[in-house]
């Protein structure tokens, strides 16, 4: 038997509602008990202005890189099943959450689906994406945009405070 394929994926944690570093953090658990998957990195936690919304709490983000036999749908598909479990409801766009995990990189692929699209649309513009991937992955590259590295000026204005 052929061992199943391992890929190397990035997820953004975000949280801003009912204690959301004990959120985070049990997050990042919940995490390492997906199946075939393993928890490589985990980055630490960043206070961050809500980006693109108003009048909402801070946000406490954070990034992990996994290893996985899943495919990134099957990925996708297991992060909204912990999303769910930690009470998550959508009751309107960018409604505060109690966690909400990206998909931000699936090994060097681009996919462009209606309901998975990789690399995150947006995460190169997110402080609280690129700066705790660049804790733990500081090589990485985004596929289409270069190193990760190269896009933290453009998003130095934004406001991420690192947790001890
Ligand atoms: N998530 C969003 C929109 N804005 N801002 C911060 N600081 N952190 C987030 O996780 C976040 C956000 C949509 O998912
Ligand atoms: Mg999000
Ligand atoms: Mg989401």
């Amino acid at each position: 038997m052929t061992p199943a394929a391992r890929h190397r994926a990035f997820v953004a944690l975000g949280a801003n509602l009912a204690d959301p570093v004990a959120q985070v953090r049990a997050a990042a658990s919940a995490l390492a008990g997906l199946p075939q998957t393993e928890v490589v990195r985990v980055s630490s936690l960043y206070r961050t202005a809500p980006v693109g919304i108003c009048g909402q709490p801070d946000f406490i983000n954070a990034v992990a890189g996994l290893e996985t036999a899943l495919a990134a749908r099957e990925l996708l598909a297991a992060l909204f099943a912990v999303e769910a479990r930690f009470g998550r409801r959508r009751d309107f766009h960018q409604a505060p959450r109690t966690l909400d995990l990206d998909l931000l990189l699936f090994d060097e692929q681009t996919i462009d689906g209606e309901s998975l699209v990789v690399p995150h649309p947006r995460m190169h513009l997110r402080a609280f994406v690129i700066i705790p991937l660049l804790e733990i992955a500081p090589g990485c590259r985004i596929p289409g945009r270069g190193r990760a590295s190269a896009w933290a000026p453009a998003v130095a204005m934004q406001r991420i405070e690192r947790l001890v």
